[in-house]
């Protein structure tokens, strides 16, 4: 069971989509609700979800037709990042121009107790499905990063599951590691979407295929497939750092890190469409334009 978020004119719809494609108009306002509604009546969301499904509400056969929105009004993206050993190269291949020659702090924190977590995005930043995600203006090095990410409640525990894009500027990173924020945050650099799986319904977080595609007129220039079998770290390790001595907000989402980086000589242009397939979820499409 996902859940997605839909306009119609001014109005945003809560959707259940069931494992058959089917979708159905959910009567709560936000994803929040839908949780919290459940655990007031002691029941799950699909338990929730299901006395009220309705075939009157059924919407159209194709819901990824609809005018999707993020799933989630998420107050805060955070991401974590070196959780996997191909991120872990590209970063040092960015930071040392191909010459790596000793251990990196990059290294390091692959291998360290604590995670990298980093600040990525806010709601009002944050866009969904279809939206065009957008280049840095300062940058010619730039990439999707495509990631699981968790839906939190305020207390830490992982409500869903959501496929996300950390936008990143590889040479503002490679430059200075200080430049990170500015490598990672500006205009639209941060999509999540285009459903929520809920959580009760994953039986292995750590089997999620991951499948990114970049089409430049039409054409597949890019396309690279990843698991996350092969995360370095655990979910809920990663939550436990982001809340360690930090207050959360429900619907905040963390971002687990690429398994995914494309060639060291390729660069995203106006024009190209970036497609992030998460087994089980969906695929978040955002078309690339400039600031
Ligand atoms: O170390 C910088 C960021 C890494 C990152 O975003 C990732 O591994 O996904
Ligand atoms: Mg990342």
């Amino acid at each position: 069971m996902r859940i997605i978020r839909f306009l119609d004119g001014q109005q945003k719809w809560l959707a259940a989509v069931t494992d058959d494609e089917k979708a159905y108009r959910l009567p709560q306002a936000d994803f929040m609700t839908l949780i919290y509604q459940a655990k007031e009546k002691e029941v799950t969301p699909v338990q929730l979800i299901e006395s009220a499904l309705i075939p009157l509400n059924k919407l159209t056969d194709d819901w990824t037709s609809l005018h999707l929105t993020t799933p989630v009004e998420a107050p805060e993206v955070w991401a974590a990042g070196v959780t996997y050993q191909r991120s872990r190269e590209a970063r040092n291949y960015e930071a040392t121009d191909g010459k790596l020659d000793a251990e990196t702090f990059y290294d390091k924190v692959y291998d360290a107790e604590r995670p990298e977590i980093f600040f990525k995005s806010t709601a009002a930043r944050t866009i969904g499905p279809n939206e065009a995600v957008t280049l840095r203006s300062d940058s010619t090095w730039q990439i999707p990063e495509p990631e699981l990410g968790l839906v939190l409640a305020a207390d830490g525990s992982i409500v869903g599951y959501i496929a996300g894009n950390d936008m990143s500027c590889r040479d503002i990173e490679g430059e200075n590691p200080l430049y990170l924020p500015q490598a990672k945050i500006w205009r639209n650099s941060c999509s999540i979407g285009p459903a929520i799986r809920l959580a009760e319904t994953v039986k292995n977080p750590y089997e999620f295929s991951i499948v990114c595609q970049i089409y430049r007129d039409e054409v597949v220039v890019v396309k690279s497939e990843a698991s996350t079998s092969e995360l370095n770290r655990k979910l809920d390790e990663l939550v436990s750092f982001l809340a360690r001595d930090n207050d959360l907000y429900d619907g905040t989402v963390l971002l687990t890190g690429t398994n995914i980086v494309p060639p060291n000589d390729f660069t995203l242009e106006p024009g190209d469409r970036i497609e992030i397939s998460i087994s089980d979820i969906g695929t978040l499409i955002n078309p690339v334009i400039s600031n």
